[in-house]
């Protein structure tokens, strides 16, 4: 009976957050630094933090760069959300709107911004950075999705696209990567019914630079299994 009691208790105990983080096993066959254990995200109604940790130290696994644009990799740490692409200004209901923690030493998608401080903001990209990107299905990609291939001018793009012909945006929010936790914060605050889910990912850009331009060529985890987005905003004052 004690024993009933205190499983009832931890049970009360942990329930508030049951159904909003996501747990992941550790898996030996995965490399640590992708091997996500959880995902959550929390709000204080005016901004909204996402969330993963992983068995290893989050971001000490970079692409290895190739000296050129076409056919260079990306590594990923992603939050597919079921919030509208047109909340962060992409067309309206054009696929799932994700948020990622990027890096790829070959090429600078982030205009507006010099993330490595050397006075040129064109020469950047290996350091983690944060991108919205809209991800549809693309048959032809390895893990069968793609970022939205679009026609800047013709397609809605937010202000702060770096204006390639994919659906990404590059806002400039700061990742924090520390020890096994990946986190960034963006400023959307109405989360309260939205659902997400936590990725890692590896992408690569089209070898001929034709569509699909970048392809999601493989997942590494996803923090559900399945991608079924059972994560929930957790209201944090
Ligand atoms: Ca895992
Ligand atoms: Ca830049
Ligand atoms: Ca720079």
């Amino acid at each position: 009976m004690k024993h009933l009691t205190l499983l009832s208790l931890a049970l009360l105990t942990t329930a508030p957050v049951l159904g909003h983080e996501i747990v992941s096993e550790v898996d030996p066959d995965k490399v640590p630094a992708f091997d996500i254990t959880s995902g959550a995200a929390t709000t204080d109604g005016r901004l909204t933090t996402f969330i993963m940790e992983v068995a290893g130290v989050a971001g000490s696994e970079k692409p290895v760069p190739i000296g050129r644009v076409a056919g260079s990799r990306v590594e990923a740490y992603v939050w597919p959300t079921s919030l509208d692409p047109h909340v962060v200004g992409f067309d309206p209901e054009s696929g799932t709107l994700a948020l990622a923690i990027t890096a790829h030493p070959d090429f600078d998608d982030t205009p507006l911004y010099d993330e490595n401080n050397d006075g040129d903001p064109a020469n950047d990209g290996a350091d983690w950075h944060s991108h919205w990107v809209v991800l549809v299905d693309e048959a032809a990609c390895g893990a069968g999705l793609k970022v939205r291939d679009v026609s800047p001018g013709v397609d809605l793009l937010p202000a702060t696209a770096p204006y390639f012909p994919i659906a990404l945006d590059s806002p400039g929010m700061s990742p924090i990567l520390d020890g096994r936790v990946a986190r960034i914060t963006v400023p959307v605050g109405d989360t309260t019914s939205v659902s997400f889910d936590a990725v890692t990912a590896e992408l690569q850009v089209n070898e001929s630079e034709q569509v699909p331009l970048l392809c999601v060529t493989g997942v590494h985890d996803v923090a559900s299994g399945d991608l079924s987005l059972p994560g929930r905003v957790r209201v944090e004052k």
